[in-house]
């Protein structure tokens, strides 16, 4: 018989799949619709072993449905803007567009390896002008809907090569990638997309998404962040304003004995006394610079200094003091805090600090105030010392202040999200150009629809130097206003890459559009996504900007979908055995370490082992062409799939991985021994027991197969059902019977989704001259499942002493007439009186004596 020869036969069925074009998405309207989508990659030159377990993972889900007889739409492409191929020009002087072109094409010819159903005719990369020509269109209706502005806002930029860096080039001691200069902040005017005002249908449309982890929505509504509170104002003793602050606690406003504001906030030179402003200048110059995180951090002093002014309490009268502090950020709420050290915890660090009052207004209820607090109070309670709302539940007392505010004009009720506006300025190159054009008489003016795209300039420059490469091209940056015709200047910002993946998805449905972004019968019609599958590391950005721009477009009526993403699963991580060495803290590739005695080669320090994410710095990756290389594409599949259910963590075991080959060899043995033989008997008689054993192993795996992709996508369990099933084929009494037949046959075509090459060899062998892929999922016939005949155990004196074969359907009493007949009964109960018979139906029979 011949041998089964993945690197035969996969590149074969691989190529005639494209050439036939098996995997277009079908536009026939007759068959209900599936988008299985899988994150699209970054162009990064190589697979990892991540990417390939995405893949797979939506590819099974792809091929199933088809199979189940939906028309799929199952398309990939690439996110390819981003710094990664500006810093190659940098540093290596290729175009960006060249090197990401080169990675395309090594990348996509390593999935084409793997065998994914995938749709190619809608390819897209975000680079393409085709692409980023309606990415451009978006962000202008984004603009023409008022949720696109500028405003100031700090950028990293690097002094020395005088450019705007990155977050991700900074380090972690704050210095520059290149130049290594300690980096500073900036004010820059940026752009920004209005998410704010969709923060609300953002966090209650969660309720719409069941097919996502609790996790992923619990981490998006902490991300938006909603507190409900109150705004109230304190009026400044000798100046006009007021200090405005957001609270969520109205009901301690009694308690408040200063107010803090952040160091920018624009009162703070107003209330500064002439005594307090150098100090106040020093302790600004050094906050502005610090991160938000250090500004924080729990642990950390919480750092301050009074400005001299005074504010008034409107609620009591009293004088209090204006401070400023760094654990106060400008960027949330309004910028001031009321203190209420009695109430809140940093309140009560900051006052035990700095020697400020405490006053506690709420008790413990039925509890006194305490003459010491060793803590702030933070819970409900009573409120006391609060006047005429002494003696109301803090809950409740909550309302009724905020009413009384309200009245008197002192503020109101007010809801405040953390969530705030996207900055989408990029001072870079490679990314989609706003397609602003700056007029010094009209402003802002967007370039019309027919001057799009605004595409990137091909001659230029990368030396990493000067701001972006943008700014110096004095040809591409100066044009004349499309709305007045004056001289005027290009937006050299680019766009966020986040934007070009917040929409990809739409355009799948429409890739090749060249008069709209999406045609809206095409977009309504395949969207949502019915299956989205990806890391677990897009769980707050990518779903919530792409859940953001759904929004935008169909409250432009350009679709009609709430949520793009019915169904979410995130992976888990494909983890590798890694070596540590715990003293050095180095770890050591594992072509260096002897797996039976792991040793440092060299220090011969013993060494930790253990599972960690695959990564390049831990030496612990598994490259996929080589698995591919030596296995082919089946058996990496079956083992990723079998190897843990898909949102778990996956620990690479190359043990495993040989065993899924020798599971496919045995696939190949058992069908092509059958293909060879194709001696099937029909002898239209009833069926053996042999035969009705093996048509009960045989739907008894379509139907847990059936079940276990039905629900929660529990390709492990399926992947040993196959194997349970190849067992029973392998063992059975009735080869030649076309129930035989019939069972080779389930088998293959129930792998046929996780193993798509050897199936369709397999297939073919048989001699069908069409497609296993296209044909019809199996479904379970409940007639074969039903269990003629049970094993009944026969016990004396609850001592198991032989069982007998009795029909399922047997009554008590038949039960007890056949055990007492059996061979078993006959030899221990001679001569024995039998006191009690305890029947156990479907189980056994037990004789007490
Ligand atoms: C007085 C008060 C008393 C507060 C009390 C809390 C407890 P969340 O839930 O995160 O919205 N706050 C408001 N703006 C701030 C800013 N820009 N920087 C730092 N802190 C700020 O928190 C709201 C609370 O955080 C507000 O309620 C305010 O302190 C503080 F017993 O006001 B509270
Ligand atoms: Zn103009």
């Amino acid at each position: 018989a011949s041998r089964y020869n993945p690197s035969e036969i996969e590149p074969k069925w691989q190529q005639n799949w494209l050439e036939t074009e098996i995997d277009r998405a079908s536009e026939d309207k007759s068959k209900p619709k599936f988008y299985a989508l899988s994150m699209f990659p970054y162009p990064s030159g190589n697979l990892h072993m991540g990417h390939v377990r995405n893949y797979v993972i939506t590819d099974v889900m792809a091929r199933w449905r088809r199979m189940q007889g939906y028309r799929v739409l199952h398309p990939m492409g690439w996110d390819a803007f981003g710094l990664p191929a500006e810093n190659a020009a940098i540093d290596r002087g290729i175009h960006p567009a060249q090197w990401t072109e080169k990675n395309i094409q090594q990348m996509k010819q390593q999935l084409q390896q793997l065998g994914l159903s995938l749709d190619w005719s809608r390819e897209v990369a975000t680079c393409s002008p085709d692409y980023y020509k309606w990415t451009q269109w978006i962000f202008l209706q984004f603009f023409q809907a008022g949720l696109a502005y500028q405003k100031e806002s700090a950028v990293n930029w690097d002094p020395i090569d005088q450019t705007v860096l990155a977050n991700e080039q900074v380090d972690g001691e704050g210095k520059s990638w290149r130049s290594g200069a300690k980096v500073e902040r900036k004010l820059l005017k940026q752009w920004f997309l209005k998410i704010t005002e969709y923060a609300e249908e953002l966090l209650n449309d969660l309720e719409k998404l069941p097919g996502w982890p609790d996790r992923v929505k619990l981490m998006q509504e902490n991300w938006i962040g909603k507190s409900v509170g109150a705004y109230l104002e304190f009026p400044i003793i000798g100046i006009e304003n007021k200090i405005g602050v957001f609270t969520t606690r109205p009901d301690t406003v009694y308690g408040v004995t200063y107010v803090v504001l952040a160091p920018e906030h624009p009162l703070t030179p107003k209330v500064t006394t002439s005594d307090q402003k150098p100090a106040v200048e020093a302790f600004i110059q050094e906050v502005t610079n610090e991160s938000e995180q250090e500004r924080t951090a729990e642990d950390k002093p919480k750092r301050g200094i009074p400005t001299g002014g005074k504010a008034i309490n409107p609620f009591t009268g009293e004088e209090i003091p204006i401070l400023i502090a760094d654990y106060v950020l400008y960027e949330y709420g309004t910028g001031a805090v009321m203190g209420v050290p009695a109430h809140d915890a940093r309140d009560f660090q900051f006052a035990t600090q700095n020697q400020l009052p405490i006053k506690q207004v709420i008790v413990p209820e039925g509890e006194a105030v305490s003459d010491t607090l060793e803590n702030a109070y933070t819970e409900a309670g009573t409120i006391v010392n609060s006047g005429q709302f002494d003696g109301l539940n803090s809950v409740e007392g909550k309302q009724v202040i905020i009413d009384h505010a309200e009245k008197q004009g002192w503020g109101k009720a007010r809801i405040q999200y953390r969530l705030r506006d996207w900055l989408i300025s990029r001072q870079r190159y490679w990314g989609a150009p706003i397609p602003i054009i700056h007029c010094p008489s009209c402003g802002a003016v967007p370039v019309p629809d027919k001057d799009l795209p605004v595409e990137l300039p091909e001659d230029i420059e990368f030396t990493g130097r000067g701001g972006s490469p943008l700014t110096q091209l004095e040809s591409w940056l100066n044009v004349s206003c499309p709305s007045c015709g004056e001289a005027a200047k290009r937006e050299t910002d680019t766009m966020d890459t986040f934007i070009d993946s917040s929409w990809y998805f739409l355009r799948y449905t429409d890739a090749n559009n060249i008069e709209e972004a999406f045609n809206q019968e095409k977009v309504n019609d395949w969207m949502p996504v019915d299956q989205y599958v990806g890391g677990i590391e897009h769980a707050i950005l990518h779903l919530l900007y792409s859940r953001f721009f759904t929004k935008v477009l169909r409250d432009r009526g350009l679709l009609n979908c709430d949520e793009p993403f019915q169904r979410l699963l995130t992976q888990g991580m494909v983890q590798g055995m890694t070596y540590k060495n715990p003293k050095t803290g180095k770890y050591i590739p594992s072509q260096e370490v002897n797996p039976d005695d792991p040793k440092d080669p060299n220090t011969g320090d013993e060494l930790s082992v253990f599972f960690e994410k695959m990564s390049k710095s831990k030496y612990n990756g598994v490259d996929p062409l080589e698995v591919l290389d030596k296995y082919g594409a089946d058996t990496a599949r079956m083992f990723i799939l079998f190897k843990a259910p898909p949102e778990k963590d996956l620990e690479w075991d190359s043990a495993d991985v040989e065993g899924q080959f020798r599971f496919l060899n045995k696939v190949w043995r058992l069908v092509m021994e059958f293909v060879e033989q194709n001696e099937v008997i029909d002898q239209n008689a009833d069926l053996s027991k042999a035969e009705k054993d093996l048509r009960r192993a045989i739907h008894t795996a379509i139907k847990s197969i059936s079940e276990d992709l039905a629900g929660d996508y529990q390709f492990n369990t399926a992947v040993s059902e196959l194997m349970k099933l190849n067992n029973a084929l392998n063992e059975a009494k009735c080869k030649t019977s076309p129930v035989y037949q019939e069972g080779i046959e389930a088998l293959v075509k129930l792998l046929a989704p996780f193993a798509p090459h050897i199936t369709e060899e397999l297939w073919h062998a048989f001699g069908h001259k069409d497609s296993i892929h296209q044909q019809k999922w199996l479904e379970a016939d409940p007639d074969a499942l039903t269990v003629d005949e049970i094993n009944l155990v026969i016990q004396i004196k609850g001592k198991t002493r032989g069982t007998i074969p009795v029909p399922a359907n047997a009554s008590r009493e038949e039960l007890e007439k056949y055990a007492r007949e059996s061979d078993a009964a006959q030899r221990y109960l001679e001569g024995k009186e039998i006191k009690k018979v305890i029947v156990v139906p479907g189980k056994l029979v037990n004789f007490v004596v």
